[in-house]
């Protein structure tokens, strides 16, 4: 009766002494009692020095025993007969997009092996947004879209025209999109998953987001649950596991990850020679997590109740995955051969069943009893996040080129035989000479099928995936906030962040958006001076604070609390990423329009989390992020890794990005009053970058009427004293805004030169107009042309034009052709390096002598200067010509 031995065993007689006895207790007393002395007796153990180190691995078998399986709620037959049609209409609608149109793409095998995990969700657990709450948040594996459209199509949500359309979408409203993109399908998706990893950081921070909406008492969402499916080759990235331990300190009880194990990824298995589930279930059980493992099907059930003496449970949780793969193709004569004759005791196990009853033993994620056991469990887990790790075949039922098959992931059609067979054992009533058109099959809205499944959906809060697109209009401040700093500072100096800082901290007093608003800090608000938040708003903690501070005694403490406004993240670029995608859709996801401001380090966002700012604008985000300590000069003594000049260019990347380079407090006011309004008042799907500097200076008033051209990204800032003998245009932005300033005066004093001083915020914008209206001219010849806003604004004014910012030169060449004359852009290309700020912009020649150096070769070029001249005028300037070129560091 003994489980195999320990060779250290000494006594085994008092080992035998030992386990009857808790075997005993668990008979006589029940297993609650037998875990409790367990642990009372690990308790003391620790105590006296002798606690064992426990594995975070339990044996490779369902965590759900099959006495404590519960009652199957649903009608099983039914609800098979459903997921085959789904199956089948999945599977046809990416071969007929590839048959119509090769390389088209889509997968076929992910959804076949995960079918039964969305089924038993949709059928029995997720909450819709029709019923009596939000509903839940769901997060689907990208890969498996056609899966959902498929059990729409059923619900009757999408035609068949729809399903013809399948990655066809530039015809608007009639595609649908290759993976969820809520750009693409405002209607249909909500979160888009299928940039690996995103989903799962995604969906811990939008259940800590769904505490945080409550614990304010901004949106109840007591009753809504996030889950999120998981490819297991999508374990292996970073973002995928890297906040698990937050979702455990944060004891998120209302998320559930489902991990669909096929032990596949792309190119071949996730473990070939280890095991996924097992890496898996001890890295959630050390993170925190509640691990339900879906291993065996029902058919199991009976080895396992014959495996006395745990011979079985050896063997499996010996063989490594890639063995399993192999295995899973292979005949049931084989499998017996190769696993169950590993030991003669396994074999007599099987040997009441037949060759082809060996070969159908079947894995756990394809069981509807057993998913569904495993989500009751997950679902019941108290007090902490939950997991299910699903043992699935990728591929499952499509026969044998495509089952557990290393290629499995890239096929995207089915040959004629194939293609029969999938039929037969779908036993879906499609004819013999209709098969190989894979043709989409409906059984019809009065079917059976058809009632079932809409009357769960009904009773569970309606049809999913759905996005809400009614939107709460919210009314944003205006003068009355913004007035003073149009006005500028009558004396003394401030950085732009300052400025930004003493504006947020107005917005979160204001009474119409007050407390809409989001600061979200990646640990750096005591970097950007804004610190006096913690104590103005408080910190957001799930368990309030539960220690005293040591700067309790100041007037703005470190002070933490269940419903503190500020989301201080921690040194997590990403997970402050995933917090403000959550805060700036909240308006669709929870009905609750917010405003995120996220400030950060300029170079850690785009760079480092650009695929999230990616997602953010596909999935429609509104709000704000701030780059502070902006300006690869102006950032100064961090170097290489600091200073950023480039984020700029990435952000015009970004379709729906309105991005700013801002230089004074009358032009932050304009664009985020503006901001407000286009996202919160005209509901305008954009977001915005705005990039903050740490540099002092004087803040001027704004020059009248010079709003427009703040938000549409050029203004004149100042005229010339006098004009003369030789005129230029000098552009500025961000603090550099201050060299172009001493140009301007050094230009005049030592060179005879006057120059036009013009704020540039941003290129970006100004490169958009342009193109649109080089668009609209190229397509409507006839019309009157539109001529881009800078044209229209330098129109007749004389040049040469030079533009300086802390930015590469390709951020204002973006714009070169929109100017009417000579255009010379100055920027700072090249890595960063840490000195003083005057070295830095000599070097990067960004500097009020090199904005005039640039100021005099374009008048050189022009003809009105010499080389002679300028060759003079750098003596003059002292600037060394023999100097590194910046580019080339
Ligand atoms: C960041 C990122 N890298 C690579 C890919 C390409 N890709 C799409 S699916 C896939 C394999 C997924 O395997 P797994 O997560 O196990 O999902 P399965 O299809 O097996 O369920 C890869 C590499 C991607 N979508 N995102
Ligand atoms: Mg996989």
């Amino acid at each position: 009766m003994d489980s195999y031995r320990h060779e250290s065993d000494k006594d085994p007689v008092e080992t035998r002494e030992w386990l009857d006895s808790l075997k005993s207790v668990v008979e006589h007393e029940g297993r609650e009692r037998a875990r409790f002395l367990l642990e009372r007796t690990i308790e003391d153990g620790r105590r006296q020095g002798v606690a064992p180190v426990l594995p975070l691995n339990t044996d490779y078998v369902n965590t759900v025993r099959v006495e404590d399986q519960p009652e199957f709620p649903g009608d099983e037959a039914l609800e098979r007969r459903i997921r085959r049609i789904i199956r089948w209409n999945a599977a046809a609608m990416v071969h007929r997009a590839n048959k119509k149109y090769d390389g088209l793409g889509g997968h076929i095998s992910t959804y076949a092996s995960s079918a039964t995990l969305y089924e038993i969700g949709f059928n029995h657990f997720f909450r819709g947004k029709d019923g009596d709450s939000l509903g839940d948040q769901v997060y689907y594996q990208g890969h498996a879209s056609p899966g959902m459209y498929s059990r729409s199509f059923l619900e009757g949500r999408f035609t068949e025209d729809h399903m013809n359309h399948f990655r066809r979408e530039t015809e608007r409203g009639r595609g649908l999109s290759s993976y969820p993109h809520p750009r693409l399908m405002p209607n249909y998706w909500e979160f888009p998953t299928v940039s690996m990893g995103l989903g799962p950081i995604g969906a811990i921070y939008q259940a800590r987001f769904n505490r945080y909406m409550e614990n304010r008492g901004l949106a109840d969402t007591s009753k809504s649950h996030v889950w999120c499916f998981v490819g297991d080759g999508e374990t292996d990235e970073p973002e995928t596991l890297g906040a698990l331990r937050i979702a455990a300190g944060e004891k998120l009880d209302n998320l559930t990850f489902i991990v669909n194990c096929n032990l596949q990824r792309l190119d071949g298995p996730v473990r070939g020679n280890g095991k996924i589930i097992q890496d898996l279930e001890a890295v959630f059980r050390g993170s925190g997590w509640d691990v339900t493992k879906v291993i065996w099907g029902d058919n199991w059930d009976e080895l396992f109740a014959r495996d006395h003496e745990g011979v079985l449970r050896e063997h499996l949780n010996a063989v490594v995955d890639g063995e399993w793969q192999r295995l899973t193709t292979a005949s049931g004569e084989t499998v017996r051969k190769v696993f169950f004759a590993r030991d003669p005791r396994m074999l007599e196990m099987v040997s009441h069943l037949s060759d082809e009853q060996v070969g159908a033993l079947r894995r756990g994620g394809h069981s509807s009893r057993k998913v569904y056991a495993g989500y009751k469990r997950a679902l019941e887990s108290k007090g902490r996040p939950s997991v299910i790790l699903a043992h699935t075949v990728k591929g499952w039922r499509l026969g044998e080129a495509f089952e557990g098959s290393y290629v499995t992931h890239s096929k995207k059609k089915m040959q004629a035989a194939e293609l029969k067979a999938f039929r037969d054992v779908l036993e879906l009533p499609i004819a013999d000479d209709k098969v190989e058109e894979f043709p989409f099959y409906h059984p019809g809205a009065d079917s059976p099928e058809v009632q079932y499944l809409t009357e769960r959906r009904r009773t569970l809060g309606g049809a999913l995936p759905k996005r809400r697109t009614s939107v709460d209009v919210v009314e944003t401040p205006k003068s009355e906030l913004f007035g003073e700093f149009y006005q500028g500072m009558a004396k003394g100096e401030a950085s732009t962040t300052m400025v930004f800082s003493r504006m947020l901290a107005k917005m979160l007093r204001d009474k119409k958006i007050g407390r809409l608003c989001v600061p979200i800090v990646p640990d750096e608000a005591r970097t950007f001076g804004m610190d006096a938040l913690f104590g103005q708003v408080g910190i957001y903690a799930s368990h309030g604070q539960l220690y005293e501070p040591m700067d309790k005694g100041k007037l703005l403490y470190y002070r933490e609390s269940k419903d503190g406004q500020v989301l201080e993240e921690g040194i997590t670029e990403a997970g402050s990423m995933a917090s403000f995608i959550s805060a700036a859709t909240s308006y669709s996801v929870l009905k609750q329009p917010m405003i995120p401001f996220y400030i950060f380090y300029s170079m850690f966002g785009f760079q480092r989390t650009g695929d999230q700012l990616w997602a953010a604008g596909d999935s429609m985000a509104r709000g704000f992020v701030l780059g502070a300590t902006a300006g690869r000069t102006t950032l100064n003594g961090e170097g290489l890794q600091h200073e950023d000049g480039h984020s700029h260019m990435m952000a015009m990347n970004v379709p729906n990005v309105v991005a700013y380079d801002v230089a004074f407090a009358f032009e932050l006011a304009a664009v985020i009053e503006d901001g407000l309004s286009r996202m919160y008042e005209k509901n305008e799907n954009i977001y915005y970058y705005i990039t903050l500097q740490n540099e002092d200076y004087p803040m001027p008033p704004m020059p009248e009427g010079a709003k427009e051209g703040v938000l549409k990204g050029i203004y004149k800032f100042r005229n010339a004293e006098t004009k003369l003998k030789h005129h230029v245009q000098l552009f500025g932005s961000g603090s550099i805004m201050q060299q172009v300033l001493k140009a301007q005066a050094l230009l005049a004093e030592k060179f005879d030169v006057s120059a036009d001083i013009w704020g540039v915020t941003s290129y970006q914008q100004l490169r958009n107009d342009g193109m649109s209206a080089e668009r609209f001219n190229r397509l409507n010849p006839e019309a009157t042309p539109r001529v881009p806003y800078i044209t229209q604004v330098l129109t007749g004014v004389e040049g040469p034009f030079i533009a300086a910012s802390d930015y590469i030169k390709a951020t204002a060449d973006v714009v070169a052709r929109f100017i009417p004359g000579r255009f010379v852009p100055l920027g700072t290309d090249g890595y960063g390096m840490s000195d003083t700020r005057e070295a830095l912009r000599r070097h990067f020649e960004v500097d009020a002598e090199s904005i005039a150096i640039g100021a005099l070769d374009g008048l050189r070029q022009e003809g009105k200067l010499s080389g002679k001249d300028l060759a003079a005028a750098i003596a003059q300037l002292s600037v060394d010509v023999g100097k590194v070129e910046p580019m080339t560091v």
